[in-house]
């Protein structure tokens, strides 16, 4: 008996749609290739409620394309499924199953638990929820705020850590094998007492905060539950650099180093944050612009934060002037620490003067 447990595609979402589909292509070339009876999708099937009526068609057909071959699809929705309307409401298909109420199914040796998402559910309602059934093995399905990892926390945020809160203390009681999640978006498995928790992650990255490897889940329920992550790669990765000037690249070499990262990458997603000293900002400003135009002719949406100092501006101004010369006097002796100071600083001393 094999699962694939996977979650949060968010089929629809704008400017992302084609990505999407060929990501999702990829986890049903995967389940057909390795005969997998039952397929779970942890909710965020689609990114809003009110998905469009094509996308909703063509997620349908590509279900029956898993189910004539005999695989059983389960469906939970998640708060994005749920969001301004219900995507998956009258999706009726054979074999397909979607969740709208706490549902209990034996499979073999598997006993699943779907709990689908409501504004209402946390850990101690689903505690209240979960009924005992004769499974060898349990397996959860949720899509929910595993708020005890930090990370997880934190990448959240408050408006999205709201959904569905689930700690330790809940999973310990839950008592299951394996607790597939939905919801937060970078893969990510850990153990709580003998239950094996696991976020897929969304199956395409969709911000810059989604930078892990792409992963589907597969369990293989033998003697033991076997978990083996299937690593599915990405259409257009989220990338951040930083470049220092005068450490990282030298002023003269900027846009010969823009143009050799914009060859080096394939289309993604880029924020390139620039910082240093800069001795002509106003070059610098061109660059940027001519950078931008290069980056999009590759596919590159990029976006630069210009954090550069400008020379001039430091030496305008009697206190930053000084400051500098002090700062540039001291780097003789620890150059990193000196800069880190010389920077620190002079932002401070900036803010001050625009306030000014
Ligand atoms: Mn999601």
């Amino acid at each position: 008996m094999r699962l694939l447990h996977t979650a949060d595609l968010h089929l629809g979402r704008k400017g992302r749609e084609e990505d999407i589909w060929k990501q999702w292509e990829k986890i049903i070339t995967v389940a057909q290739k390795e005969g997998v009876n039952v397929l779970v999708i942890a909710g965020d099937v689609f990114d809003d409620g009110r998905a469009e009526k094509e996308v909703k068609e063509k997620f349908c057909r590509s279900l029956e394309r898993l189910t004539r071959e005999g695989m059983t699809v389960f469906i939970i929705p998640g708060n994005h499924d749920l969001r301004r309307g219900n995507a998956l409401a009258g999706i009726n298909l054979p074999g397909v199953k979607v969740v709208f109420d706490y549902m209990v199914v034996t499979l073999g040796k598997v006993t699943l638990h779907l709990f689908p998402f409501s504004p209402q559910l946390d850990g101690p309602r689903m505690v209240q929820l979960r009924k005992d059934a004769a499974g060898e093995y349990q397996i959860g399905v949720c899509h929910a705020s595993y708020v005890a990892l930090p990370d997880v926390f934190r990448d959240l945020g408050e408006s999205q850590a709201i959904h569905c809160p689930l700690v330790s203390e809940d999973i310990v009681v839950l008592d299951f094998d394996y607790l597939a999640l939905g919801h937060y978006h970078n893969a990510k498995s850990w153990q709580v007492g003998k239950t094996h928790c696991a976020y897929t992650g969304s199956i395409e990255p969709l911000s810059f905060k989604e930078t892990a490897p792409r992963q589907i889940f597969m369990i293989e329920c033998g003697h033991s539950l076997d978990i083996k992550p299937i690593e599915i790669g990405c259409q257009r990765p989220y990338l951040s650099y930083q470049w220092q000037l005068g450490v990282d690249v030298e002023e003269k070499d900027i846009e010969q180093q823009l143009a050799t990262l914009a060859q080096r990458l394939s289309p993604c997603f880029l924020r390139l944050t620039l910082r240093g000293l800069v001795k002509n900002k106003l070059f610098l400003k061109d660059v940027i612009l001519r950078a931008q135009e290069l980056f999009q002719s590759q596919g590159i949406a990029v976006n630069f934060f210009d954090e550069t100092v400008d020379l001039t501006w430091v030496k305008e101004h009697r206190l930053s002037r000084l400051f500098y010369e002090i700062c540039q006097e001291r780097a003789e002796e620890d150059q990193i620490l000196w800069q880190r100071v010389f920077y620190r600083g002079i932002s401070l001393l900036k803010q001050v003067e625009d306030v000014d």
